[in-house]
């Protein structure tokens, strides 16, 4: 039987549990806005746009997209991997900000799971008001809370060092990178 929450890369319910989800839909109903999970409906309402403002997204084909969210899904349901949150503006139907929680799984600290924050964006018209540190703290609270990560990490330019600094993530170590 197929219910609306099979549109979403993730059940919603893992939003609701959190305890500061009131408190972050309060301070998103402000601007009109609401945080939910990705919707493969959102290729049309400007999710790779968004990104794009990220860095490069390049041409993705509906079916392109579709794939992946698939994808992405599939392995969800074996266990968990990839929680993409979307802010929507509801009144413009349209994706203003988004972040993702990649988990990956380890034998170190006790067979834990480790958390990535990845691919955080704000539409440029709509940073300046908060919404990047709800954003954020969705994440940061999905790992801590839900999946008990030991540790969340990022990398990001120095440019925005001070902006994660003040939403707790601290300096530790060098990312370093091989680009192919
Ligand atoms: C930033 C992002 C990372 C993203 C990368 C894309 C955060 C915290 N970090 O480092 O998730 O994948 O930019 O840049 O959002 P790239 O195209 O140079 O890899």
């Amino acid at each position: 039987m197929s219910s609306t929450n099979d549109t979403y890369l993730f059940e919603e319910e893992k939003l609701k549990q959190l305890s500061e989800w009131n408190n972050f839909c309060i301070q998103l109903s402000n601007h009109s806005l609401i945080a939910r999970p990705l919707k493969l409906q959102d290729y049309d309402k400007g999710y790779l746009e968004l990104l794009s403002q990220l860095t490069l997204v390049g041409q993705v084909s509906r079916a392109e997209f579709t794939k992946r969210f698939q994808e992405m899904k599939t392995a969800n349901s074996i266990s968990p991997h990839y929680y993409i949150v979307v802010i929507e503006d509801t009144k413009m139907h349209k994706i203003i900000g988004t972040s993702t929680l990649f988990l990956e799984m380890k034998f170190i600290h006790h067979c834990a799971m480790r958390g990535r924050l990845e691919d955080v964006a704000v539409l440029s018209s709509y940073r300046g008001c908060g919404i990047g540190e709800v954003v954020v703290k969705i994440i940061v609270e999905l790992a801590r809370e839900t999946f008990k990560c030991y540790k969340l990490t990022l990398d990001c330019s120095d440019d925005l060092i001070k902006f994660y600094g003040r939403n707790n993530f601290l300096p530790s170590g060098h990312m370093l990178c091989i680009r192919f």
